[in-house]
């Protein structure tokens, strides 16, 4: 507890109850209701913050607009060198924030090390991007026209983040979003709100050195009833939104309404097929780790394991003994490689699932249950547990946000392949074999229909280069790496005439 106390004074986080952001200032007004934030690893109070009422929305979003005629006129190369000061900034305060992230969310302290150092990769992603926003030139059907297209901010981004990366996520979007030359309203989840209250300072930091004025990064605390407000804004010209699906639909649907732009990172039904030809004790690290890391809180947590029939029960008894050597605790605790689920709500749908999963007939081979003890006296904590199912029961369909694995038998590989693509989900898969064929044919046309696709590594932990995001239910959107920067600006398509006439592109003909 003394050590989170010290990481919260380093991390300016002074408990006044903010209601919102708009960089350096923060409003403090008294009128809205508090949002204690509790952690999920000893249950006690960490900080509190207030519900941002519309009345200060309106603040924020007045703010961010006026901002945004100031931050798009600064060279995207000179944007890059404060996002690049804000990396350093983030290598600087990596320690605490990392174990904040671990305290208020509940993974465990490598892996909010880990998201943190995913938000210093796309820092440094940023400022090289920040001279590579390139359009393309075309040549003109026309004598002496020339024709090319640049790449313009869009204004204001809308950005929706969820519990369970409560800090990565945000700069995957706003680092983006930023050397693009917009200016971002966060809105994180009202279950995390420290962690952003903790990101805020430190970027704020930046922004006054540099002279940015308020607004550039603006913070917003609220539940669906503030998302719906941003999705209905038609100021917003970009809502970002990761989470569940039923949220994505929500948000889709009132941003398509107003023909605004959504980038949507929903849920994940993620399998690892692991076939006959596999290294089945590297497979096992891959599943293990995609399965019970963030206790299965990832979008990209392993959820299924499609296994080859003949090493089936090789594979399995591994998977027992390992889940046998899982120790379960504080996540701050180096030796514990699990720690809670995020609050009680998700431990009786943790719950549930299992029962769900029994009812329809799957065979638990490791099972699951509530921990209890001092040391697990939040009741946050849950033990990982392994179920053999059929791909199609209702509960194996739908994500369960916990650990809770499912195993399918199959012999062929394509048959492999259609239970893996058979879920309303398409964000990660994988596939564990050494035989070429097997790879190159799961990574074809005919192969995975997910977002993400892996060869000998398993469904999570994907490194911020490549495009982020899924198909199907998944919501379609891609963020970070490659060219994911692209949904952050608007394309223009500019042609110039340099000749003493007009000619109309067609050949048509228009004489005076
Ligand atoms: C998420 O769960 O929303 O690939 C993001 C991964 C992480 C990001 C997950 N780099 O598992």
């Amino acid at each position: 507890q003394n050590n989170i106390s010290t990481v919260l004074k380093n991390l300016n986080i002074l408990d006044l109850n903010p209601a919102y952001s708009t960089g350096s200032e923060w409003g403090l007004s008294a009128h809205s209701q508090i949002l204690d934030s509790c952690s999920p690893v000893d249950g006690k109070r960490i900080a509190g913050v207030r519900i941002t009422s519309n009345e200060d929305y309106e603040i924020v979003v007045n703010k961010a607009a006026e901002a945004f005629t100031f931050w798009r006129n600064l060279p995207a190369p000179k944007r890059g060198d404060i996002i690049r000061q804000f990396g350093d900034a983030l290598r600087k305060n990596k320690d605490d924030l990392g174990t904040l992230v671990s305290y208020e969310m509940g993974k465990s302290l490598q892996e909010g090390l880990g998201e943190v150092q995913e938000m210093i990769d796309i820092c440094d992603f940023a400022v090289g991007l920040s001279r590579q926003l390139y359009g393309l030139t075309m040549h003109s059907e026309r004598p002496n026209h020339r024709m090319y297209e640049q790449w313009h901010p869009l204004g204001i981004v809308g950005v929706i983040s969820a519990f369970n990366f409560p800090v990565a996520v945000w700069s995957w979007n706003t680092a983006l979003a930023w050397i693009c030359g917009n200016v971002c309203i966060w809105k994180p989840s009202e279950k995390t709100p420290i962690t952003a209250v903790a990101c805020q300072h430190i970027i704020a930091g930046i922004f006054k050195a540099n002279g940015v004025p308020e607004g550039v990064s603006n913070l917003i605390i609220g539940d669906r009833q503030i998302g719906e407000l941003m999705a209905n804004d038609s100021r917003i010209a970009l809502i970002s939104a990761t989470g569940s699906t039923r949220m994505g639909k929500a948000v889709a649907a009132a941003v398509a309404s107003r023909l605004g732009k959504s980038l949507l990172e929903l849920g994940g039904n993620n399998a690892i097929i692991i076939s006959q030809h596999a290294d089945l004790d590297m497979s096992l690290i891959g599943a293990v780790f995609g399965a019970v890391g963030t206790a299965g809180q990832r979008c990209t947590s392993t959820r299924r394991l499609i296994i080859h029939e003949s090493v089936y029960n090789a594979f399995t008894e591994k998977l027992v003994k390992a889940y046998g050597q899982l120790k379960i605790g504080n996540p701050l605790d180096q030796k514990n490689h699990v720690g809670p689920l995020i609050d009680k709500e998700a431990v009786a749908g943790y719950l549930a699932s299992i029962e769900k999963c029994k009812a329809e007939g799957g065979k638990f081979i490791v099972e699951g249950g509530v921990l209890t003890g001092p040391e697990y006296a939040s009741g946050c904590y849950v033990q990982p547990c392994i179920a053999a199912v059929e791909n199609d029961y209702k509960i194996v369909q739908h994500e369960t946000f916990a650990p809770i694995l499912y195993l399918i038998k199959y012999q062929k590989l394509d048959q492999a392949i259609l239970l893996q693509n058979d879920v309303p989900q398409g964000l990660s898969s994988a596939i564990m074999t050494l035989n070429i064929r097997e790879a190159e044919q799961f990574l074809s046309a005919t192969g995975s229909d997910c977002g993400i696709a892996n060869v000998n590594i398993g469904t999570s932990g994907a490194e911020i280069g490549g495009a982020f995001g899924g198909e199907k239910e998944t919501g379609g959107g891609r963020e970070s790496g490659s060219d994911a920067w692209r949904a952050y600006m608007r394309r223009q398509t500019n042609t110039i005439n340099y000749a003493n006439t007009l000619p109309l592109a067609q050949g048509i003909k228009f004489d005076l």
